[in-house]
């Protein structure tokens, strides 16, 4: 699969937005790959959010993808999921989505990128890039590490973790083919002119 831009948009509550009126902010910015990330909310809340958004997505012809929960987003439609390396395994959420919904995961090492790969999934997210961001990491795996995974690897890669705008250009160019921004984005003064300028990055690349 390709992604449908260099900006992969994640739609987290962090900074206080309602999870909908972020991702319409997000989609009318002209985001078109969103992923629906609540850690903290109940199943309810959630589906309700998945559908709500994935409406959205849907006018929008925007790819939704769902953090964690499989079941949330096969009740939502969305167009996959987005798992880490301690969620349902892989293979078994392939059986349960079918060939046609995207799977990623998200990564920390080659190895780990190598056996996504070879797994079936669709993309990988890999990181966290550099130190800071949403979950306060200590050390980033940096770009020598991103590089690797870049010649391990033939399935689009979504760099994350402390990634910045001023980051997103030595990104790219050491073989990511998207960048996934939590707090630089939902902290932005103007969230809307944000994404606009991400997604021109991107373009220029
Ligand atoms: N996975 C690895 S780092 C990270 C996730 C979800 C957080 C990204 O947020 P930020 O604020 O862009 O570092
Ligand atoms: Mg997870």
């Amino acid at each position: 699969m390709k992604l449908p831009s260099h900006f992969y948009a994640m739609v987290d509550p962090l900074a206080g937005h309602d999870p909908v009126d972020l991702a319409s902010l997000m989609l009318e910015a002209g985001a078109r790959v969103l992923q629906l990330r609540l850690k903290k909310v109940c199943a309810r809340d959630f589906v309700k959010a998945a559908r709500e958004i994935q409406e959205l997505c849907g006018r929008a012809q925007a790819l939704l993808l769902i953090n964690d929960r499989i079941d949330v987003a096969m009740l939502a439609g969305a167009a996959g999921v987005h798992l880490g390396q301690n969620d349902i395994p892989l293979r078994a959420a392939r059986k349960l989505l079918g060939p046609d919904r995207i799977i990623g995961i998200s990564t920390a090492s080659v190895d780990q990128a190598r056996a996504a790969e070879a797994g079936g999934a669709d993309y990988i997210g890999f990181g966290p890039m550099y130190p800071g961001g949403a979950k306060q990491t200590e050390v980033g795996k940096g770009l020598a590490m991103l590089r690797e995974v870049r010649a391990a690897v033939g399935i689009p890669i979504v760099a994350i973790g402390g990634i910045t705008e001023a980051r997103v250009p030595e990104l790219l160019a050491a073989g990511a083919d998207a960048v996934a921004i939590i707090s630089d984005v939902v902290y932005a003064p103007d969230l809307p002119a944000k994404v606009k300028r991400l997604l021109s990055l991107g373009a220029a690349a």
